[in-house]
């Protein structure tokens, strides 16, 4: 059999490859193309969007506020406005239109494109599944942290004969629920916007639950355009004050500690963070929950007695929220509700408790815990393989050839939550040990984008061909912040945060948990003479 000949006509180089069309790679192809730096961007799927493209499930929406979920593009933000405080998945499809239709992001944007295979030769190519080749000198991963699905490994999952479907699976024209049976594993930031939307339905509704989740109350509100139009020409001041902050939110923190308060203080606060919605309740709270289990009680017990109040029936108060607290307050996830305690209070919705009764297995005709129930519609709202899964999908190899899955089989290294030490010239953004999913979005990607922008930048000024980080730089980088994460409490919860959520995956601390604003002056730091980093010159 002779040589089958590939066609090349679909390959080509560019000096950027930005692999993943979300908020990070908008924002990185935007910026590049400001830069003058010539860029293209390939995504998985058929739009921008990220996983606003994918996530189309009911009731999907985001629980960062306006007007902290959008880039800081002016001539984006001046001619787009929201309606609501909390956006729903369409309207933030429609902000990506947007921003395509005002920067013409899809010039230089390839859709429909998986990446799988990387390697390093002098300058990295990429494999597409589809056999082309694409050759770059910089390359930018944004692939995000929540892209590989996770499908828990239940025994009978392929029997199921009715419809099974993971939350960020859904078709683009819905699922008719009506009169039908509905499972929902899972009640993460998804499964509780599932099911307040489902169990208004005209659906028998049964919610598989592991871990209760503490979720807050949103106070969703709708926003005028007037409203928007009179605060625009402070967003400036505003998405950059939310760049410098902790989390991404430019919030109030309370000024005094927990130990300097009478219990009448603390409860005036948490009435006043409650009533405020969105994350006040997290982020403005006494900031020592994270390590003091005394506080984090504290903060607990206000939510039970305030989430107890909403539900009606005493055994589904007892599965949801605890008197007795069970579950550390913010180490694990917290979520945004609109109406979930009152939701899940309807007849037509059954919970069960997984503590008590685990899955044993699935049949044909719907889920076996104690006993069978049948369903006609099983949703997995069960997360992803979250932080890493999506850059191991990439099957990248280091300039030795080593896989990254190899690199990193007894824990995540990286340097600066930016670079992995043997893939020089390679970025990634939105990544494992950043702030990522402990802070704002768009906020954290701003700044890891504008620094991998001035680090390109600062290459070309010196001549420089080549940076990647030194091992020594790299190990420090993640013991600090496993040293870190020990003096809390994050390690005693089973979350996504440490791993935790995936069978066999490392458990260690995937975000930099220092905050946002020391992280940016930690990563600008190094760069002010190539701290940590072997670089090489053009031969002269
Ligand atoms: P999450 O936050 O990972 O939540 C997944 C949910 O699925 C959570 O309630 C899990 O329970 C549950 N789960 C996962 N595996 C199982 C098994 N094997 N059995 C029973 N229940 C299971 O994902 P989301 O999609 O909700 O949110 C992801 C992020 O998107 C979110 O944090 C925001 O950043 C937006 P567990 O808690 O592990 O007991």
């Amino acid at each position: 059999m002779g040589n089958v000949t590939r066609d090349i006509s679909n390959d080509f180089y560019t000096e950027t490859l930005v692999i993943g069309g979300g908020f990070g790679g908008t924002y990185a192809l935007h910026k590049f193309r400001q830069a003058g730096i010539p860029v293209k961007l390939v995504e998985a799927g058929i739009d921008f969007g990220g996983v606003w493209q994918w996530n189309r499930y009911p009731g999907a929406r985001v629980d960062s506020e306006f007007p902290f979920y959008q880039l800081s593009i002016p001539e984006v933000y001046k001619t787009f406005n929201f309606k609501e405080r909390f956006p729903s998945d369409v309207e933030l499809r429609q902000y990506f239109q947007h921003m395509d239709k005002i920067l013409n992001l899809k010039k230089d944007a390839i859709f429909n494109t998986i990446v799988e295979g990387v390697t390093w030769d002098g300058q990295w190519t990429c494999k597409t599944k589809d056999d082309r080749i694409i050759t770059c000198k910089y390359l930018v991963l944004c692939t995000g942290s929540s892209y590989k699905k996770n499908f828990p490994p239940f025994r009978g999952l392929e029997k199921f004969s009715g419809t099974l479907i993971h939350s960020a699976g859904f078709p683009e024209a819905g699922i008719d629920a009506s009169g039908k049976r509905v499972a929902v594993i899972g009640n993460g930031a998804t499964g509780v916007q599932i099911i307040q939307e489902l169990a208004k339905e005209d659906c028998s509704l049964t919610a598989y639950i592991r871990t209760p989740i503490i979720a807050l109350p949103m106070q969703q509100r709708s926003v005028t355009t007037q409203e928007q139009e009179s605060l625009k020409s402070f967003y400036n001041v505003l998405l950059k004050a939310a760049r410098v902050s902790k989390t991404g939110f430019p919030y109030n923190s309370p000024a005094k500690t927990f130990s300097k308060t009478s219990d009448e203080e603390r409860e005036a606060l948490f009435e006043d963070l409650w009533g405020r919605g969105g994350f006040s309740f997290f982020l403005s709270n006494f900031l020592d929950f994270v390590v003091d289990k005394k506080v984090n009680e504290c903060i607990y017990n206000f939510w039970a007695k305030k989430t107890r109040a909403r539900v009606q029936d005493p055994v589904k108060r007892d599965i949801v929220a605890p008197l007795k607290q069970e579950h550390l307050f913010g180490v694990k996830r917290p979520s945004l509700e609109q109406n979930y305690y009152e939701a899940i209070d309807r007849p037509n919705v059954e919970l069960v408790n997984l503590k008590k009764t685990p899955i044993l297995e699935f049949t044909e005709e719907g889920i076996v815990s104690e006993e069978l129930r049948k369903f006609d519609i099983i949703v997995l709202a069960t997360g992803y393989d979250a932080m890493t899964g999506s850059l191991m999908d990439l099957q990248i190899k280091d300039k030795e050839g080593r896989p990254l899955q190899e690199k990193w089989k007894g824990g995540v290294e990286t340097y600066l939550g930016l670079m992995v030490e043997g893939m020089p010239n390679m970025f990634m953004v939105y990544s494992p040990q950043a702030p990522t999913a402990l802070s704002n979005g768009p906020s954290i990607i701003e700044t890891q984008v504008d620094w991998i922008i001035d680090a390109i930048q600062k290459m070309k000024t010196e001549d420089i061909v080549m940076i990647e980080p030194q091992h020594r730089f790299a190990v420090q980088w993640g013991k600090d912040i496993q040293d870190m994460n020990a003096k809390t409490l994050y390690p005693l919860e089973n979350s996504w945060y440490m791993g935790a959520n995936i069978p066999g995956k490392v458990r260690e601390q995937l975000m930099y948990i220092g905050g946002a604003d020391a992280y940016s002056a930690a990563i600008h730091n190094a760069l002010d003479g190539w701290k940590g980093f072997d670089l090489r010159r053009h031969e002269i």
